[in-house]
């Protein structure tokens, strides 16, 4: 059993609602509990001219393998009707796998831990909230370090 940690964005057709759906489907997946979830986040998308996003981490507990993972997350976002149009452009909704375990990998379709989240404060602030204080990534940063080096500045905590 290992613990998976997901990360969930969304910026078209009400967000919120999408990141929620999201969360049902991760319920529901063979092979993985759901072992919890963050508050969502705004803030405004990397790239200028986009609505702004929704974000969230869910955490899992598996014993799938990970590139069987990435194919669920994959129909899970199909399902939800994402369109691949143009690298970061907006979706509905986005999956990506955070951390699996303490283990790195270095697959063609998949690498962990996801290559930007350290520098991504609506990845780290909503993870933070699911981990222990002393939580720490595979190469040994610890969380607390990642977040002083990446303020909470633009992001907005919505209500429960
Ligand atoms: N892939 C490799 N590693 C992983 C992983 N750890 N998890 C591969 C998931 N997938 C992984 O993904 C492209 C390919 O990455 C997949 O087929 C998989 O084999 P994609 O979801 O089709 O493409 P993408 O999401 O457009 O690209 P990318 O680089 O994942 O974009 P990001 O990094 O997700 O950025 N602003 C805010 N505020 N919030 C956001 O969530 N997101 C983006 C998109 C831009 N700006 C944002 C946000
Ligand atoms: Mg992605």
């Amino acid at each position: 059993m290992e613990r998976i940690y997901i990360g969930m964005g969304s910026n078209l057709a009400a967000p919120a609602q999408q990141l929620r759906s999201a969360i049902d489907a991760l319920a529901h997946l063979p092979g993985t509990a759901l072992a919890g979830v963050s508050a969502f986040y705004q803030s405004d998308s990397l790239l200028p001219g986009q609505p702004r996003y929704t974000n969230a981490v869910a955490a899992l507990d598996g014993t799938l393998a990970p590139l069987a993972l990435l194919d669920a997350l994959q129909t899970i976002e199909n399902d939800q009707g994402r369109e691949r149009v143009e690298r970061w452009g907006p979706r509905t909704l986005d999956l990506d796998i955070l951390l699996f375990g303490d283990r790195p990998i270095d697959e063609p379709r998949l690498k962990v831990p996801h290559y930007q989240m350290h520098l991504r404060a609506f990845v780290l602030y909503p993870l933070a909230e699911l981990v222990p204080a002393d939580f720490q990534l595979p190469d040994g940063q610890t969380l607390s370090e990642l977040l002083a080096a990446c303020p909470f500045v633009g992001l907005e905590r919505l209500p429960l």
